[in-house]
């Protein structure tokens, strides 16, 4: 048994860190749920993740739930894959703020445009203010390329480009230049590749 065990629906947001794992080239078990038969409201799961979500990341004895929060800690836990940026680097404050941005700010902005309030909240109430200024400041951001962190790959990557990918993907998110530039640079990783074809697999069975 690998030290690692992902709780995983194919596809769903855990798909994310499976791309971390694949990223990770560490081994990892893998736990399937299945989200239409409920087997994430089961009583043995609600105890890996009283949410009743998934992701959730087994580690030996620890159990790490929020893709964000799960990507950043495999990140610094494997530091050889050179996945984060180490405390003590100054660019670990901007390495942060994408891994925050991309659950607190870009899925909320795109989740409250996919499904309207009755009532529009004042911008000031919303933790990412109104969806044009997160998709121009993630924009801004992935326009230089290739990554956000530059040429260093992150684990922000993972997390924040897989939010825009799926929100390119259901047209969710307006088809930019720099969100289709972003997407094919991730896709021609082999470790996205790997992960969308295990899932592809898990799916078709
Ligand atoms: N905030 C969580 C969200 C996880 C989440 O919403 N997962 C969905 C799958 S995409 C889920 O488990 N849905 C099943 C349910 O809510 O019953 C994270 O980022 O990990």
């Amino acid at each position: 048994m690998a030290k690692l065990t992902l709780y995983h629906a194919a596809p769903s947001r855990s798909s994310i860190v499976r791309w971390m794992l694949e990223e990770l080239g560490e081994p990892y078990d893998i736990h399937l749920l299945h989200l239409a038969k409920e087997e994430q409201r089961a009583p043995g799961y609600l105890a890996v993740n009283p949410m009743g979500k998934v992701p959730a990341l087994r580690h030996d004895d620890v159990i790490v739930t929020e893709a964000g929060a799960i990507c950043a800690y495999l990140a610094d836990e494997f530091p050889h894959a050179r996945l984060n940026v180490p405390v003590g680097d100054p660019r670990r404050g901007p390495y942060l703020k994408w891994l925050f941005f991309g659950p607190s700010c870009i899925e909320p902005a795109i989740m409250d445009r996919a499904y309207p309030r009755k009532e529009e909240p004042r911008r000031g109430m919303l933790s990412y203010g109104d969806f044009d200024t997160v998709m121009n400041v993630v924009a801004k951001a992935v326009e230089p390329g290739p990554y956000l962190m530059g040429e260093h790959f992150t684990a922000a990557d993972v997390v924040v480009g897989s939010t825009i990918r799926w929100g390119t993907m259901f047209n969710l998110i307006p088809v930019r230049p720099e969100f289709k530039a972003y997407v094919a640079r991730l896709e021609k990783r082999p470790a996205l590749q790997r992960s969308i074809a295990l899932d592809q697999e898990l799916a078709a069975a």
